[in-house]
């Protein structure tokens, strides 16, 4: 009698444990927070067939009482790496380089499509490869290490 009432437990306890898998992994990670600075969200949007520029996005979060910008950017997949930002001209959207984009103390800034964001020249990757790495070089002398997931506007 007591068997089937166990085997519900062990059930829900798997259910619950899986939940709780999948709600780590939906987070994006983020570097550690002693330093007071985090990136989230990093992603690297691939180039269509044919082409080896891709775009690249991530958030930058700054705790810190001092603004900080960043000052170069590499990554294992790249040739070279721009920051860019569009621009509204004569009616048209347009990109430009933009120098050294910086998140204001307790703030964030945000590189997104149709914003801000990297230009990656001379891409190469390995077919089956889901991340890159992106180094952050920022003007207090850190380098920030992330993790960015590599997308395909082509579906496969
Ligand atoms: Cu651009």
């Amino acid at each position: 009698m007591p068997r089937p009432f166990y085997s519900t437990l062990l059930l829900i306890g798997l259910f619950a444990l899986s939940a709780c898998d999948s709600n780590t992994a939906a987070v994006s990670p983020e570097t550690p927070p002693p330093t007071g600075l985090a990136v989230s969200d990093a992603r690297i949007r691939l180039p269509v067939p044919g082409k080896s520029t891709g775009a690249g996005y991530f958030t930058l979060h700054n705790h810190t009482q001092q603004t900080v910008a960043i000052q170069a950017i590499r990554s294992d997949v790249a040739g070279a790496i721009e920051l860019h930002e569009h621009i509204h001209r004569d009616g048209q959207m347009q990109m430009r380089r933009m120098a050294n984009p910086a998140a204001e103390a307790q703030s964030s800034l945000q590189l997104q499509p149709g914003g801000k964001h990297l230009m990656l020249f001379d891409m190469a990757w390995e077919s089956g490869q889901q991340t890159a790495t992106l180094q952050i070089d920022l003007d207090n002398g850190m380098t920030l290490e992330v993790s960015a997931r590599l997308e395909s506007l082509v579906t496969n």
